[in-house]
């Protein structure tokens, strides 16, 4: 663990900074993973169509989530985020049961194939070569995989939980949300139950709570939100 104790001159804790957005489904991955392994950051919630320079300086690429450690070592991979608050803190072994986060083959096509499915999906608009129902089949192709071993176990890697399911629920709630009565009617049960047990888990409940945009001089924000 990292020492997170000893107030600074200001009187507030030094702590990592996450640069967050709430409905993202990377930031909410991270969230999950550091809420997990109870690390204290300083959260700040980021207005996507007006990023703060400090994010960008910090990570110039401009995504969330944004790790600022104490060190100023920058994370910005959520990822990577996930692996380091699991490497302080991995209480129920989401780690031993999953593959490294990087390499994880589920997460991996969750991550590529199936979130550019998403993207088809969610925005199929913008995407007027096929109809929004073509991207979803293609979509449902993962989920067909997920299905297949919710039938066996309850979570996707064996009967217990791990860092593979945390890193893939955010993504499956929005594509379930594209069209809800779709997904409530759709040949994937055990998908279902396994995302109903997640979106109702005090973890995922105790993460999505709703912030202002932090501005750095905004008066609002004097106060840290230490999440
Ligand atoms: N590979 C990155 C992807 C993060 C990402 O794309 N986040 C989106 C929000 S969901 C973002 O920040 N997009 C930049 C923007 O909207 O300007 C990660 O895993 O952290």
């Amino acid at each position: 663990m990292p020492d997170q104790t000893g107030p600074d001159k200001t009187g507030i804790d030094q702590i990592p900074v996450l640069y967050s957005f709430r409905r993202c489904p990377y930031a909410i991955r991270a969230r999950l993973a550091i809420r997990y392994s109870k690390l204290r950051v300083e959260l700040r919630e980021v207005d996507l169509k007006n990023k703060p320079a400090q994010l960008l300086l910090a990570s110039p690429k401009g995504t969330v989530p944004v790790l600022v450690c104490q060190n100023k070592t920058v994370i910005d991979e959520s990822l990577d985020i996930m692996s380091w608050a699991l490497e302080h803190n991995d209480p129920q072994n989401w780690l031993v049961n999953s593959e490294h986060a990087k390499t994880d083959p589920l997460i991996l096509q969750n991550d590529t194939l199936f979130k550019v499915n998403l993207d088809h999906y969610k925005y199929a608009d913008r995407f007027p070569e096929l109809p929004a129902h073509s991207y979803r089949q293609q979509g449902e192709i993962f989920l067909k995989q997920l299905e297949q071993r919710l039938s066996k176990q309850a979570f996707l890697t064996g009967n217990s939980a791990s860092l593979t399911d945390i890193a893939i629920f955010p993504f499956i709630r929005q594509f379930a949300y594209v069209d809800m009565h779709w997904f409530e009617t759709s040949p994937y049960p055990e998908l279902r139950n396994w995302l109903a047990r997640w979106l109702e888990s005090e973890l995922f409940l105790s993460i999505m709570h709703k912030h202002l945009y932090w501005q750095a001089e905004s008066k609002e924000h004097k106060k840290p939100i230490i999440f």
